[in-house]
């Protein structure tokens, strides 16, 4: 069974919210999923998965959460050659740097060997309903990345 580790920063909850997107949907596609905060997780936890997901948003100036700066820390020395991943996260297009920490994650994932399973997905704020549709195929483009 495909093993799939969602982590999720989120204060007000929007990226909660995205990460039970996700869980739903990686779920439906048979897979076995484990999702939890970013503070409370060990970055060494991706090293069980076969597919990593971050669901960050971005604070003050395009920043990666205070509360995620250990794991991202951590996460460059990881090794996660061999697995697929996948990133997302709320933001607001009020801020010049709309959910910059979106790709401050996929670039720490690239430089760690890990391979790109489908576009980052920005979402404004809360997900309505076009966003579920989009993070319902932005997993199924992960899972059959998995799979090759
Ligand atoms: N969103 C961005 O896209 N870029 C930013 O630079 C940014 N800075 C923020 C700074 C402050 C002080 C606050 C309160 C919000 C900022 N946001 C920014 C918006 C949040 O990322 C957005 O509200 C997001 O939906 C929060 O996600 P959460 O509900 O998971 O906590």
């Amino acid at each position: 069974m495909t093993k799939v580790k969602i982590v999720f920063a989120s204060i007000t909850g929007n990226d909660e919210d995205i990460g039970y997107v996700l869980t739903e949907k990686f779920e439906d596609l048979g897979c076995d999923v484990d999702m939890s905060e970013v503070s409370q997780t060990d970055a060494e936890d991706f090293e069980d998965a076969d597919i990593c997901i971050v669901a960050s948003y971005t604070y003050d100036q395009g920043i990666v959460p205070d509360e995620a700066l250990d794991f991202y820390d951590d996460m460059q020395d990881l090794d996660l050659s061999g697995k697929v991943y996948g990133v997302c996260g709320s933001g607001d297009t009020f801020y010049e740097d709309f959910c910059r920490a979106v790709d401050e994650f996929g670039q720490v994932f690239d430089k760690v060997g890990a391979t790109r399973g489908a576009e980052p997905v920005k979402v404004e704020l809360d997900p309505e309903q076009d966003d579920i549709d989009h993070l319902d195929t932005f997993a199924e483009q992960i899972y059959k990345k998995a799979q090759e």
